[in-house]
């Protein structure tokens, strides 16, 4: 049915806009901008029509475009055309994009690109086949630049086929077994917190989030509280003439997720305050430039300080008991010997700078928020030892609680036995542990592959049952297999359709597996 309005909206919309149809039928919309904003608006800024020409004013952020809703049928393959003018920079980049949405959930891709110099009318070109989405918006932005105002003409949308004709109808997406599924965050109720991560794009989909709210009380913010989400750059420039050590932070990325949480009782653990990537290099340098010398130690810690202390202030004052722990550092030791791996903060702080980031997260942290530290690749030996030697000395200090496997696994590798050992040794410390991010890669979709990851997720669960006392919360890295960053091997607990898959059930129950 959603295919066949479209294909209607397609057709009038053909018929009725101001279109050349004179060249063969091919095109499908020119907007000349000679009657108006023809149905061009401003988003997140303002658009006036004049003279042929569409102005686009008012930019806070480089989203703020023009943009225009567009009823494009899923399936067809199009040319995009317009014109820039800007008059302020030197030279700009631009792109044409698209916002599509299906079931209320929106995303984003960018068509075409392309440098704008001063005073010149530049010509944006690019393709696109439309996805099956339900809603279009086709827009004009800049990469960065948030402010400026430009100009465009002579939009045009072709269809250089041919009308395109919509895709074949595909059955219809089948939830089967929601309702009749057990909840994780009931099945463990009383052991430990049961949960997922979750990104923007998910945050904003109603339907998901019922569907994740049904199944886990604990959610990770997936890439909204990492550093290159939170710092922000553009304001912390302005600050630091002042004060070397100032730092601005912004929540727009992690704001859906955590006004989720708050609205629905759901808990969130923190991902993450420090860590050597996803994270702005200018975050070290004099002036916040990335042409400047990295700032001395004193300098750094006074950031990093400045970083922990906005973030805890913001989330106590506006989220208040909503982020229940924190990954205070994230993947500090190397995959070789052990050591603590390179990266900036080691270079500009030293050998102490977790050290220094447990002591200001546990001075800044609401009472009783968990601090942990969160790595991979716990079960290979020599990582092991250097984890084990870093948490001891962290011990020593007494401001880090817990430790976080990560748990990107494959079926076997690394065998039961090997994480078995990992876990003993780590827990042997007495710290709270937790399973942060955990997913096992099966390969291709087939029921032999699905039966073997559901038997290792099992064993999974069986250890972690054996030291439940110190488990606080086993997360799944991702909700469905397509929306996994290893999509490609199927390696979570519920298909693309929500459907839960053999692993979901020897999840659920460990002991129906043998
Ligand atoms: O799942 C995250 C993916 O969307 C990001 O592109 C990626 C960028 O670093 O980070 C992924 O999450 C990682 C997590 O933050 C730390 N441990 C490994 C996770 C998988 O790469």
């Amino acid at each position: 049915m959603r295919r066949i309005l479209a294909l209607l909206t397609a057709l009038a919309l053909l018929l009725a806009c101001a279109v050349s149809l004179a060249d063969e039928g091919k095109t499908v919309y020119v907007s000349d901008f000679s009657a108006g904003a023809d149905g061009w608006y401003g988003r997140g800024a303002s658009v006036a029509p004049a003279g042929g020409v569409l102005k686009t004013t008012g930019r806070q952020d480089s989203w703020n475009s023009p943009g225009r809703d567009f009823a494009l049928v899923p399936g067809g393959y199009y040319e995009l055309g317009v014109e820039v003018l800007q008059e302020q920079l030197d030279s700009a980049s631009f792109m044409v994009s698209v916002a599509h949405t299906v079931n209320g959930a929106t995303s984003y891709e960018n068509l075409a690109r392309g440098t704008v110099k001063k005073g010149e009318w530049t010509a944006l070109k690019g393709t696109y086949t439309a996805g099956d989405y339900d809603t279009f918006t086709l827009y004009v932005e800049t990469v960065g630049a948030g402010t400026l105002s430009f100009s465009i003409r002579g939009f045009t949308v072709t269809a250089p086929n041919g009308e395109p004709a919509p895709r074949p109808t595909e059955p219809p997406m089948v939830i089967s077994a929601v309702d009749s599924m057990p909840a994780l965050k009931d099945v463990y109720a009383g052991k430990f917190d049961f949960g997922s991560c979750v990104n923007m794009m998910q945050a904003v989909n109603p339907v998901l989030m019922d569907f994740v709210g049904s199944q886990f009380n604990i959610v990770t913010p997936e890439n909204e509280l990492k550093p290159d989400a939170v710092f922000d750059l553009a304001a912390s420039r302005a600050l630091v003439t002042e004060d070397e050590t100032a730092v601005a932070v912004h929540f727009d990325r992690a704001k859906p997720l955590l006004d989720w949480a708050q609205a629905n009782g759901v808990k969130v653990h923190g991902h993450t305050l420090v860590w050597h990537s996803q994270t702005s290099p200018e975050f070290f340098r004099e002036g916040y430039r990335g042409s400047g010398k990295y700032v001395t130690r004193e300098v750094m810690l006074g950031r990093l300080e400045n970083y922990i202390k906005g973030i805890m202030a913001y989330l106590d004052e506006n989220y208040p008991g909503v982020v229940v722990s924190w990954d205070v550092v994230n993947e500090a030791v190397d995959d070789g010997p052990g050591n603590l791996r390179g990266s900036p903060w080691l270079t500009v702080v030293g050998d102490d700078y977790l050290h220094r980031a447990f002591e200001l997260a546990r001075k800044y942290a609401p009472e009783g928020t968990k601090l942990y530290y969160n790595d991979y690749n716990t079960a290979s030996p020599n990582k092991l030892n250097g984890i084990y030697r870093l948490l001891s000395s962290l011990l020593q200090e007494g401001n880090i609680d817990g430790y976080g496997f990560q748990m990107h696994h494959a079926v076997g590798q690394p065998t039961v036995q090997q994480i078995t050992a990992a876990v003993e040794k780590i827990a042997s410390l007495g710290v709270s542990l937790r399973v942060s991010e955990l997913d096992v890669t099966c390969g291709k979709p087939t029921e032999a592959a699905f039966t073997a990851q559901a038997a290792f997720y099992a064993d999974v669960m069986k250890l972690i049952l054996r030291y439940a006392d110190q488990f606080e919360a086993v997360q799944v890295w991702g909700i469905t297999d397509d929306a996994s960053w290893r999509s490609y091997a199927y390696p979570l607990l519920f298909d693309k359709n929500r459907n839960p898959k053999p692993a979901f059930w020897a999840v659920a129950d460990p002991d129906s597996i043998k």
